[in-house]
Order: C-alpha cells, then sequence, then structure tokens
C-alpha cells in the first residue's frame, strides 16, 4: 500500500535531553509539504558532531533526532519538487545549497545562509516539525535528522546520486568524508611536496589525510593521543604520527622542529580550542595555512597574539569542506565510483539501526573510526 501522503509510523532514535543515550522510540513521519522531500533511509554513519550534540557542546533545540550523514532513497515528494523524484537515491546535506543567497551566489562560499546551524531553530525552512513522538512535536537537526527510518528534507538539503551507488558506503559523503577532503583539497588548497600536520586521527582527520596524499603532499604528519589510529592513519598516507603525550615541549614546537621551522598546512579536526592554538601555531608563520575543521564548544573564545598572523600566516575555518553541496556531492558519489577515493577503512563497524547507543560508545572509547548504522 503507497504511503504518499499519509503520515508514516515508524522507528526513530530520539534524544530527550544532552547526557543521555538515546531511546528509540515510534514517531509519527507527516508528508512532506511544498519543496520537501520524505525519504526512506538505508544507512547512517556517527559523526562526532552528532556526539557533541549529546555533550552539551553543540547546541540545538531538544528533542530532537539527530544524525547528519546518511544515504538512503526518496519516498515521497512534496509540490513543486523538480530536481529528485520517489526512487531516487539521495544523500541528505546537513549544509544546504539554496542557490539564491549571497553566500551560494558566491563562486567560493558554501555555508549557504539557509543553514540551520545559523539559527538552531531545529526545524525545516518553513520553521515547523513533520516529526511526532508520545504527542510532542520532535525537532529536527542541521535539517536532516538521519537517525529515522524516515525522514523530510528541505528540496535545498538533498542530492540525488548515481543509482548503482552503494548507500551502505556513500553515505560518509554525507559528512565525514567531505568534510575532511575538501578541507584539504578545496579550503587549505594543500600544494604538491608540501608538509602538512592533521591534529584528530577521526574519519574526518583521516579523510584530511587522502585529501592531502591526493594534493601531493610529500609530508603529511598525523597528530592524535591515541596511538590505536596510527596504523590507519599510515595506510592512508601519513608519513609520520605523533602523540602530544610522548613529548615534554608543546606540541606545535615539537612540530615546528620536525619541518624545519613550521608545516605549510595544518588541520585541528579534533575541537578543542587548545588544539586550534597549536595547529595554528605550527604552521609557518608568513605562509602557513591552518585549517579549523573541528566544531569548537559552544559559546567559547579563543584570545591570541595578532603576531601569530602579522607576519601572514592564513587562519581559516569551513564546513563541510567547502563544498557547495548539492553541485558536488552527485560528483564525489561519481568519483568514488570510478575509485578516485576509497570509504571502505574508514568503515570500522556496520551495525544494526536499533544499536546506536553501542555505536556512540564505540566513538568516544576511541574503538570506531566510522559506524554505519544500517535500516
Ligand atoms: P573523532 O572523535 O572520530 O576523532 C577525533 C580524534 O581526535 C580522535 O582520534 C581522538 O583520539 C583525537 N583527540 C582527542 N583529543 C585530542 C587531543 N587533545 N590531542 C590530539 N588528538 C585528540 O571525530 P570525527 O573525526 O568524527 O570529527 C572530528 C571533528 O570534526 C569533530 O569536532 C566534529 O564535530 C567535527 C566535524 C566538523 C564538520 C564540519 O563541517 N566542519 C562536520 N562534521 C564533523
Ligand atoms: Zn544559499
Ligand atoms: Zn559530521
Amino acid at each position: 500500500m503507497s504511503t504518499v501522503g499519509k503520515v508514516i509510523k515508524c522507528k526513530a532514535a530520539v534524544l530527550w535531553e544532552i547526557k543521555k543515550p538515546f531511546s528509540i522510540e515510534e514517531v509519527e513521519v507527516a508528508p512532506p509539504k511544498a519543496n520537501e522531500v520524505r525519504i526512506k533511509m538505508v544507512a547512517t554513519g556517527v559523526c562526532r558532531s552528532d556526539d557533541h550534540v549529546i555533550s552539551g557542546s553543540l547546541v540545538t533545540p531538544l528533542p530532537a533526532i539527530l544524525g547528519h550523514e546518511a544515504a538512503g532513497i526518496v519516498e515521497s515528494i512534496g509540490e513543486g519538487v523538480t530536481t529528485v523524484k520517489p526512487g531516487d537515491k539521495v544523500i541528505p546535506l546537513f549544509t544546504p545549497q539554496c542557490r539564491n543567497c549571497n553566500v551560494c551566489k558566491h563562486p567560493e562560499g558554501n555555508f549557504c545562509l539557509k543553514s540551520d546551524l545559523n539559527f538552531s531553530r531545529g526545524t525545516l525552512q518553513d520553521g515547523t516539525t513533520r516529526f511526532t513522538c508520545r504527542g510532542k512535536p520532535i525537532h529536527h537537526f542541521l535539517g536532516t535528522s538521519t537517525f529515522s527510518q524516515y525522514t523530510v528534507v528541505d528540496e535545498i538539503s538533498v542530492a540525488k546520486i548515481d543509482a548503482a551507488s552503494p548507500l551502505e558506503k556513500v553515505c560518509l559523503i554525507g559528512c565525514g568524508f567531505t568534510t575532511g577532503y575538501g578541507s584539504a583539497v578545496k579550503v587549505g588548497k594543500v600544494t604538491p611536496g608540501s608538509t602538512c600536520a592533521v591534529f584528530g586521527l577521526g574519519g574526518v582527520g583521516l579523510s584530511v589525510i587522502i585529501g592531502c596524499k591526493a594534493a601531493g603532499a610529500a609530508r603529511i604528519i598525523g597528530v592524535d593521543i591515541n596511538k590505536g589510529k596510527f596504523e590507519k592513519a599510515k595506510e592512508l598516507g601519513a608519513t609520520e604520527c605523533i602523540s602530544p603525550q610522548d613529548f615534554k615541549k608543546p606540541i606545535e614546537e615539537v612540530l615546528q622542529e620536525m619541518s624545519g621551522g613550521g608545516v605549510d598546512f595544518s588541520f585541528e579536526v579534533i575541537g578543542r580550542l587548545d588544539t586550534m592554538m597549536a595547529a595554528l601555531s605550527c604552521c609557518q608563520g608568513a605562509y602557513g595555512v591552518s585549517v579549523i575543521v573541528g566544531v569548537p564548544p559552544d559559546s567559547q573564545n579563543l584570545s591570541l597574539n595578532p603576531m601569530l598572523l602579522l607576519g601572514g600566516r592564513t587562519w581559516k575555518g569551513a564546513v563541510f569542506g567547502g563544498f557547495k553541496s548539492r553541485d558536488s556531492v552527485p560528483k564525489l558519489v561519481a568519483d568514488f565510483m570510478a575509485k578516485k577515493f576509497p570509504l571502505d577503512p574508514l568503515i570500522t563497524h556496520v551495525l544494526p539501526f536499533e544499536k546506536i547507543n553501542e555505536a556512540f560508545d564505540l566513538l568516544r572509547s576511541g574503538k570506531s573510526i566510522r559506524t554505519v548504522l544500517t535500516f
């Protein structure tokens, strides 16, 4: 029986309050309104940004259905939707691309003004939600909410992808891979022969390494306090790996010495203020480029001596690897299908969706890179 136009009852992982596990609930998912798309989820990755919500360091209205790294199949579309149709394989986009705002019209910008990261409303673009649980409206997260068997997204937050693509792998193109890879090739613009330092060797940091290698970096130094991450980092292109805990002096000094005065490119892929400063300081003072990829703790500031920048260093950051999402995601999926980059090494665990709390425990204990939850 067709579900088009009807409310769908299905399972979702609801986060009722911070610092608590998800609760698997029956939720009601309303049909898509105009310019919206309802998606049957097939696979979703677990990214540290979702965990930042649980820990309270990334603030979004609760209760909510989190999840922002996924792939699925369009179940139905609302009035006026032209870019996807029922049956299409799609990736939901936590950074939308409205194609009308100043950012979307700028050749370099990708952080569309319609992104919910700007407002933290926890709704779709029309300001309302499509989820209900136990009679209560449940918030969306970043316009994606992929920890649900069905979700509704705005048309500006979804990209159609190759019908032959394996959704349980390309879901990583919805965040981790793209964010890391783009941070190297598009935001940092890593150059051939350069020396790079990557702070944080999780799914996003390892994807930065894949990008640095693809861009032709000669040396890629991985930095992590969990030495269990070193082997995979080397497999993906790191030429050396170090732990700050093995040195008495600050890690930025160690990296300056290792690179003869400072690395060309550094990336912070953890989400901590101290490592953001270390990453900035370790890059060469006249031409080094440091990129913030990690999501910092809510409402905290850094103070720095402007001399760090006066000599010519560049300090920048980006969401979603600087990629314009709707334009780039289908191309990245095509590149994956053409074997231009790997995703398999990033996927260490595959679990049924119901085991979502186990997946987060694996992430927190440092045992997983990416766990893919399948529906
Ligand atoms: P994950 O937790 O898998 O990796 C972080 C790594 O950092 C782990 O290997 C830790 O061992 C390591 N680490 C922790 N503390 C330290 C420390 N003090 N010194 C050195 N290493 C340390 O996280 P992930 O790869 O999923 O995500 C990384 C960050 O990227 C995180 O902050 C996440 O929120 C952010 C992110 C950003 C964006 C974006 O668009 N900019 C999108 N998604 C995720
Ligand atoms: Zn826009
Ligand atoms: Zn993410």
